[in-house]
C-alpha cells in the first residue's frame, strides 16, 4: 500500500514509517520539525540523541534498500497538505502530526490556542483534501483514551448504545478530557466523524493511551534510526520519567495519590497497531474506533512497577497534584477491536522495563534534573495570574 506517515519526524511517527516500510509498504513522511523547535523554546532535549530526518532517511535507505519520501511543511497550510495528497497519491495517510503534551497545552491562553488551532486546523485541511483530491483514502488518527476521561461507567470503542423515554439509538461517547490538548483531540474526532457521515469519507480514530519505551524492531539496527525519548515533566510520559528518574536515584514524581488510572501501550504495539489498522481499512462512510492499550494502570501502580524492577535503591515522592483530575476513579475499558485484528500485546513485563534503564543508564550525562519538577499548573488561570 501506499501510506502517507504525518508528523513522521516525532516520537510515535519515525518508528511507524519505518515498520510500515519494513512490512513492504511504499511510505512517505510529512513533518513541519515544531516537535524540534518546542525544545528550543522550552529549552529541553530528547535523551536519546536523534539525528535529522534526511539523514535518518538516508540510514534506513543504505540499510535497507527502502526509500521513504520525505514532505516537508505543514498541515495548517492548506496548499501544502492538498499538494502532498495530491503528489503521493496515498491510500492511507496515518495522522499523528498534532501538539501531543497536555502540559503544553495548559501553560497558557496562547499555548492553548496554538495547540487548539494546530490540530484542529490541521486535521480539517486534511479532512478536505482527502474530500476533494481522493476520498477513497482511508484517514487513521491518533486520538487519545484521554478523550473520555474518568467516567463511572465502562468506556466503549468510540460509540454508546443509549436506551433514553424508551428510545435507543447508537451514539459518539460522551468525552470529558483533562487538558485542552486532550480536547483538541474531541473536537477533531467530530470532525471526523462529521466528514464521514456527510461526505462518506473513511477513518479510523485510534484513542491510544499512554506509549512506553523507545524502541521497536527497525529503531535498533542503527543508532541513527533511533527515535526521540521525553522524560521532561512538559513532553515526557510518566513510565518513560519513572525510569529515568530511577537511574537517576531521583524520587518518583507521583502525582497526588497516584491513584489515577490510565490505559498504557508499548511503543511496539503502537507501530504494530497502525499497521493493522491500514491493511484492514474503514468502510466508505464509517467512522471507526478503536481503543489502542493494552492494560490500564494506576500510576502508583506504575511507580511500584518500575521500582519493583530497578536493581537499586527506588524513592517515590507524592507530589502536590499541578493537574486538576480525580485521583480514585472507576476505570474500565473495552480494547478488543484491535486484538480481533491479529495484535498480540507486549504486556508492561520487567524485560521491557530493564531494557529501557538500559537506555537511560547510557545518556544519563544528558539529563538535566532542573526539567522533572513540573511547572504547568492546570489551576494557573485560576489563580489570578496575567494570562
Ligand atoms: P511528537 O510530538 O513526538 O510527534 C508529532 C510530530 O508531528 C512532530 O514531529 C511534529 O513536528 C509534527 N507536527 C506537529 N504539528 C504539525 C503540523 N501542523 N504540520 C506538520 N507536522 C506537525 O508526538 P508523538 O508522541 O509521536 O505523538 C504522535 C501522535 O500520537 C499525536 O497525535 C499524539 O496526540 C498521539 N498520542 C501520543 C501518545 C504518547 O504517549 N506519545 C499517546 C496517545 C496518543
Ligand atoms: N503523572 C505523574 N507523574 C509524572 C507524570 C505524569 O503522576 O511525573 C500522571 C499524570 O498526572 C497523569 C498520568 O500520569 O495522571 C499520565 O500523564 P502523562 O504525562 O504520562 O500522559 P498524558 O498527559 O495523559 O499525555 C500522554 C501523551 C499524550 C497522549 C496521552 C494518552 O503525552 O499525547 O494523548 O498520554 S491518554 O493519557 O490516554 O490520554
Amino acid at each position: 500500500m501506499r501510506i502517507l506517515v504525518l508528523g513522521g519526524d516525532g516520537y510515535l511517527g519515525w518508528p511507524t514509517a519505518l515498520h510500515l516500510s519494513q512490512c513492504g509498504h511504499d511510505v512517505a513522511v510529512a513533518d513541519n520539525f515544531v516537535r524540534r523547535q518546542y525544545d528550543f523554546e522550552l529549552g529541553m532535549d530528547s535523551l536519546v540523541p536523534i539525528e535529522s530526518l534526511q539523514t535518518r532517511v538516508s540510514t534506513w535507505q543504505d540499510l535497507t534498500g527502502k526509500t521513504i519520501k520525505v514532505y516537508v511543511g505543514d498541515l495548517t497550510e492548506a496548499d501544502f497538505t492538498y499538494e502532498m495528497i495530491r503528489d503521493f497519491g496515498p491510500e492511507a495517510v496515518v495522522h499523528f502530526a498534532e501538539q501531543r503534551a497536555a502540559p503544553y497545552s495548559m501553560i497558557d491562553r496562547k499555548h492553548a490556542v496554538y495547540t487548539q488551532v494546530n490540530n484542529v486546523v490541521g486535521t480539517l485541511n486534511l479532512l478536505y483534501a482527502i474530500a476533494e483530491i481522493d476520498p477513497e483514502i482511508h484517514l487513521v488518527k491518533l486520538g487519545t483514551m484521554g478523550e473520555y476521561g474518568t467516567p463511572n461507567i465502562d468506556i466503549e470503542e468510540g460509540w454508546l448504545e443509549v436506551e433514553h423515554n424508551g428510545r435507543t439509538d447508537r451514539m459518539l461517547y460522551p468525552k470529558r478530557p483533562g487538558s485542552f490538548y486532550h480536547l483538541s483531540k474531541v473536537h477533531d474526532s467530530h470532525n471526523m466523524e462529521f466528514a464521514c457521515r456527510i461526505w462518506g469519507l473513511r477513518a479510523t480514530d485510534l484513542n491510544q493511551g499512554v506509549v512506553y519505551g523507545q524502541q521497536t524492531a527497525e529503531t535498533v539496527l542503527d543508532d541513527r534510526l533511533a527515535t526521540r525519548f521525553d522524560y521532561d515533566a512538559v513532553f515526557g510520559t510518566v513510565l518513560n520519567r519513572f525510569v529515568v528518574q530511577a537511574v537517576l536515584g531521583h524520587p518518583l514524581t507521583v502525582y497526588g495519590t497516584g491513584g489515577q488510572t490510565r490505559g498504557i501501550i508499548d511503543i511496539r504495539d503502537t507501530v504494530r497497531c497502525i499497521q493493522l489498522a491500514c491493511e484492514n481499512p474503514a468502510e466508505r462512510g464509517e467512522f471507526r474506533v478503536f481503543n489502542q492499550m493494552t492494560e490500564s494502570l494506576s500510576v502508583a501502580d506504575i511507580a511500584a512497577t518500575v521500582a519493583k524492577s530497578y536493581p537499586g535503591e527506588v524513592t517515590v515522592h507524592n507530589l502536590d497534584n499541578p493537574r486538576v483530575e480525580k485521583e480514585e476513579h472507576y476505570y474500565k475499558v473495552v480494547h478488543s477491536g484491535l486484538v480481533e485484528l491479529g495484535l498480540e500485546p507486549h504486556l508492561l513485563s520487567d524485560t521491557l522495563i530493564t531494557s529501557l534503564f538500559d537506555v537511560a543508564k547510557r545518556y544519563s550525562d544528558r539529563v538535566d534534573l532542573n526539567a522533572m519538577q513540573p511547572r504547568v499548573n492546570w489551576r494557573g488561570a485560576l489563580d489570578g495570574v496575567t494570562r
